[in-house]
């Protein structure tokens, strides 16, 4: 059995690409029932906490770099501090994202916004971002409408909720075409908060979505799994849907517990076996995209603690990731895997492919539902072989 490695064992990989948002390590700890906890501290410092413990990147909306209101000058200073920052600590930028949600032009929307000029200043702020993303070389970009919704169905038809969508989207591709950006698209889903209902709830409906798109090879998705969990869905198998269809640009990675508010909560630290089920679909997937943390530590931290969460999330994808390949080199399992997954090279060949020929053999194939109910299935056996590996004992 390989040799379990110390617990200091588990560094960041650098080929793992794991990043944080400025808003996830620099969140001060105010929710909707209390203010800051934390004092604010400016990207550059957020960047140097990133650093610290050895993340690959970190990602901002516009707003969380420059502030809304900021002059001309204040924008230059901070640039160049947070610039500075990312050279001292060797961080990049993957992926930039627009805040369409904080100010309160946006409150009913900003793409889908009932008023044409609130549409015509999301698309013009989105734009700026896009600018402003390209410039720390984000090759990346996410879209999460949080204001795209509703709390009543009086306010808007959805149908043309997604029509105003579609323009947004079919516009802001041919701007990043036409200033040679090369960005990727990455459609973020949530099924509501902070709106009642949030449209594209779930990621499988951006998947639909952005069949419908002038040009659809630009845009895959930015599943988070908070986000399913709210939906009561099985992220894994999500992810697994987007990955197929060659759509998983980026991932939000935190965790949840199922019929809660967005927790955020530090990666695998409430579904452990959800999350062991992650990183292996993503590393037995070869996903080379960044792994962001979208996520943040408990209000009762300090900046100090604020650390563990962050070297923590990252810690966690290790020792998982080592597990996930423990899972795929156990005999037992493996055997198991095999007996379960069984061959019919007669019949499974004759529906590769519609033929005549193939359809009259297929209905002559002698398949008996008595005999083949008879197969052998020890889930109960594979499954707690694989808990033994999460809870560390295999
Ligand atoms: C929330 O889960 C959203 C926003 O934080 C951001 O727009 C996006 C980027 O990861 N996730
Ligand atoms: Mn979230
Ligand atoms: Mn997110």
């Amino acid at each position: 059995m390989a040799k379990r490695k110390s617990r200091s064992g588990y560094e960041p990989d650098p080929k793992m690409k794991f990043t944080f948002g400025l808003w996830t390590v620099g969140n001060p700890g105010a929710d909707p029932f209390g203010g800051p906890t934390r004092e604010r501290i400016p990207p550059w410092k957020i960047a140097d906490i990133v650093g610290s413990v050895g993340a690959y990147g970190v990602n901002f909306h516009d707003n969380d770099l420059i502030p809304i209101d900021a002059t001309a000058e204040e924008a230059a200073a901070i640039k160049k501090d947070f610039r500075k920052a990312l050279r001292d600590n060797g961080l990049k930028v993957p992926m930039a994202t627009t805040n369409l949600f904080s100010d309160p032009v946006f409150k009913d929307g900003a793409f889908t916004s009932n008023n044409a000029a609130i549409r015509a200043y999301a698309i013009q702020k989105t734009m700026r971002a896009m600018d402003l993303g390209a410039e720390f070389g984000a090759r990346i970009y996410v879209f999460w409408g949080g204001r795209e919704g509703c709390e009543t169905d009086a306010a808007k038809d959805p149908v043309e909720a997604i029509k105003r969508s579609r323009e947004a989207m079919n516009f802001l591709c041919e701007y990043s075409i036409s200033q040679g950006y090369g960005y990727k698209f990455a459609m973020e889903a949530k099924p509501n908060e902070p709106r009642a209902h949030i449209y594209n709830a779930v990621t499988g409906s951006y998947l639909a979505f952005i069949n419908t798109l002038d040009h659809p090879e630009m845009v895959g998705v930015n599943p988070e799994v908070a986000h399913e969990h709210m939906a009561g869905l099985n992220f894994v198998h999500q992810v697994a849907a987007a990955l197929e269809a060659g759509k998983l640009f980026h991932i939000d990675l935190n965790d949840q517990e199922f019929g809660r508010y967005d927790q955020d909560f530090r990666f695998a630290s409430a579904n452990l076996k959800h999350a062991f089920f992650l990183v292996k679909l993503l590393e037995d997937n070869k996903y080379n995209g960044p792994r962001h943390f979208d996520s943040h530590a408990y209000r009762t931290s300090d900046y100090t603690d604020v650390k563990s969460f962050a070297a923590g999330s990252m810690r966690s994808y290790m020792i998982l990731k080592e597990k996930a390949e423990r899972w795929n080199n156990d005999r037992a399992i493996q055997s198991i895997v095999k007996q379960v997954n069984a061959a019919a090279p007669a019949v499974s060949k004759l529906t590769k492919k519609f033929t005549k020929k193939n359809a009259k053999a297929l209905l002559a194939a002698d398949l008996d539902r008595v005999q083949l109910a008879k197969a052998k299935l020890p889930y109960e056996k594979l499954d707690q072989l694989t808990m033994e590996i999460i809870m560390g004992v295999q």
